[in-house]
């Protein structure tokens, strides 16, 4: 067994030394070797004390408590912003598991290059365990996890993002199961050395996921999704591979319950692109009179048969970490709600009253800021005060909009999935598919023009499938062939499935629809179409609203926008069904024969258009 030199804290009584769980913790320490190993106990006081140790680091700048109490602003090294997809890897047996989309490296190779980097990674610090449920615990829908990290901003965060603590381990020790996920900041302290406010190592990262054994392991950032390792790393890419192997869904979707002003209720789940107005759908104030949207979750949904055939999904989340810039009363008047009290705020500005400030929050700027950099700050530079992608950490029961549903461990049934991208030209504003098959190929062939949520090229377009690209744990291929293979199953009821896009922009550059509450309008549609309403019109590329079918009263939006908005332009989607084509040439033999006959069926329609 291995033995660790460090100072032990919070490991349960109940727990023996050679208890699964405690071997493999001491199996971390033995390879980091931390000053200390601390068990989370998920608690309020223990909460408080981080919170106090990052402050007393200069990590944690605490909020003005007259105005945002219980709330902090953290700022992270400039090489530590965002997720890095370049950095992330799928380390299957074969290569062709992980697929043209996915970074692989040998699993084998990789283990000798993380053991490396491991190896004294947490020298000097102290070693966080935390015990972790994705869903409340005990639903049949959820799962387990424990990370070990070396980042008490990491603690702190998992805290609101997950449920965390002593409930989670009793449940790992009940059913012995759970998904190991390791992360260091990569920056061990000599004896006597000050810490940095920020410790990552800004050369060298990965993210690391082995789908087989269920393993994950980061090394080098500090930030959200590269550390916070029970969002993407586990509830897509580890889940999207247990998922395939026993018959469920792990998706980066929103879930939201819309109630109709007579009182009916449809659930619907949506699948966006990072950065790509999610969380405002999720939040969404309906500007319809009598309608209601409330908040199941805004970013990953978790997906399961019930007896009935239909397919019930949870919210494996607890909390948002959502994007700042652009999030005002205006935009998304819940979130702004949401971040009243007991949040954490990572690279937006500061203000001179101690609150926090951020690009679009308030039409004008204050008069002097501190800035993400922690620079002085006035308006009319070119310099951003918060970071593009700046973030809040808020818990999920504070959102005013949430569901009294969201916790069900049972899950709520789905009645509409929505995929979506962020395109300025061709697509239309929703459409509907034909069938289950027809919406595979429609999530299959979804593309957005990219945000800042990923380090990237800004703007540029890429196909992003079920906004799966940089979170599907193997062969996105494989990935569509297990969507295909649900709508198979004998006596499922399955949900009606749409593609949206709000952001069409006309030959003014200006944006057609006005989007965020008006997005109600589509939604009705929806609701209606799920309720048997028989107001479509069938084109190549699936059902449009019939003309008068989209309610658009009050809208200032013009005839030509409308019609552009409402139709499918032939001459348009020949082109694009030519970067489909290539799109889907990317994998090969892979393709689902399914995919390649719809795309077929689409061009020929297209063709006697
Ligand atoms: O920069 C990050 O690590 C955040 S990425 C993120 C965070 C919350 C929800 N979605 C995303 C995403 O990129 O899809
Ligand atoms: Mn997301």
């Amino acid at each position: 067994m291995a033995t660790i030199g460090a100072r032990v804290e919070g490991q349960p009584q109940s727990l023996s030394a050679v208890h699964p769980v405690v071997r493999w913790v001491n199996e971390v320490a033995a390879l980091t070797t931390p000053d200390a190993v601390y068990w989370c106990d998920g608690s309020e006081a223990e909460n408080s004390r981080l919170c106090q140790l990052l402050v007393d680091a200069g990590t944690f700048i605490r909020l003005n408590p007259d105005l945002r109490p219980n709330s902090f602003l953290a700022r992270s090294d400039p090489s530590d912003v965002a997720r890095v997809e370049d950095r992330t890897f799928i380390c299957s047996e074969k290569e062709e598991d992980a697929g043209p989309t996915n970074n692989w490296r040998d699993p084998a190779e990789m283990r000798e290059t993380l053991n490396g980097l491991f190896r004294g990674s947490m020298r000097g610090r102290t070693m966080y365990v935390i015990p972790f449920s994705m869903g409340p615990v005990g639903s049949p829908i959820g799962r387990l996890g424990i990370e070990i990290t070396d980042s008490p901003y990491v603690v702190v965060n998992m805290r609101i993002m997950t449920r965390m603590g002593e409930s989670a381990l009793a449940e790992i020790v009940k059913k012995g199961d759970f998904v190991p996920a390791i992360h260091s900041v990569g920056k061990p302290l000599a004896p006597g050395e000050k810490d940095v406010v920020w410790p990552c190592d800004p050369d060298t990262k990965y993210i690391v996921h082995y789908p087989e054994t269920r393993e994950i392991w980061s090394f080098g950032s500090g930030y959200g999704g590269n550390a916070l390792l029970g969002k993407k790393c586990y509830a897509l890419r580890i889940a999207s591979v247990i998922a395939r192997d026993e018959g469920w869904l792990a998706e980066h979707m929103l879930i939201i319950k819309v109630t109709a002003p007579d009182g009916r209720v449809k659930h619907m789940a949506g699948a966006f692109p990072s950065a790509c107005g999610k969380t405002n759908l999720a939040m969404l104030e309906p500007t319809i009179p009598g309608w209601k949207v409330e908040t199941i979750g805004d970013d990953i949904c978790w997906m399961k048969f019930g007896d009935d055939g239909r397919l019930h999904a949870i919210n494996p989340e607890a909390g948002f970490f959502g994007v700042l810039p652009g999030t005002s009363m205006s935009t998304n008047a819940n979130a702004i709600r949401t971040l009243y009290a007991n949040c954490i705020y990572t690279n937006c500005a500061l203000t001179d009253d101690g609150d926090v400030w951020w690009e679009g929050l308030t039409k004008v700027p204050p008069a002097h800021l501190i800035d993400w950099t922690g620079k002085d700050w006035t308006p009319g530079g070119d310099k951003l005060a918060a970071h593009a992608n700046a973030r809040f950490t808020a818990p999920a029961a504070q959102d005013p909009a949430i569901s009294p549903d969201w916790e069900d461990p049972a899950g709520v049934p789905i009645d509409a999935i929505m995929f979506g991208g962020r395109r300025s030209t061709t697509v239309p504003l929703v459409r509907e598919s034909f069938d289950w098959e027809h919406g595979v190929f429609l999530g299959s062939i979804m593309s957005s023009e990219m945000t800042a949520a990923a380090v990237g090229t800004i703007g540029k377009l890429r196909f992003d499938p079920f906004a799966m690209l940089p979170f599907c744990g193997y062969n996105m291929a494989d990935y569509w062939g297990h969507w295909l293979q649900i709508g198979r199953k004998a006596g499922a009821v399955l949900p009606r499935i749409y593609l949206v896009n709000w952001f069409r922009k006309n030959a003014e550059g200006k944006f057609m629809w006005p989007g965020f509450g008006d997005n109600s309008r589509v939604i009705e549609w929806i609701f209606g179409r799920c309720s048997g309403e028989d107001d479509a019109v069938a084109t190549p590329i699936g059902l449009l609203p019939a003309p008068g079918a989209l309610d658009t009263g009050g809208l200032a939006i013009s005839d030509a926008d409308l019609s552009a908005l409402l139709s499918v332009d032939p001459a348009a989607w020949v082109d694009e069904a030519a970067a489909i084509e290539e799109h889907y040439a990317r994998f090969g033999s892979k393709l689902p024969t399914a995919l390649a006959a719809r795309l077929e069926r689409m061009k020929q329609g297209l063709a006697s258009a």
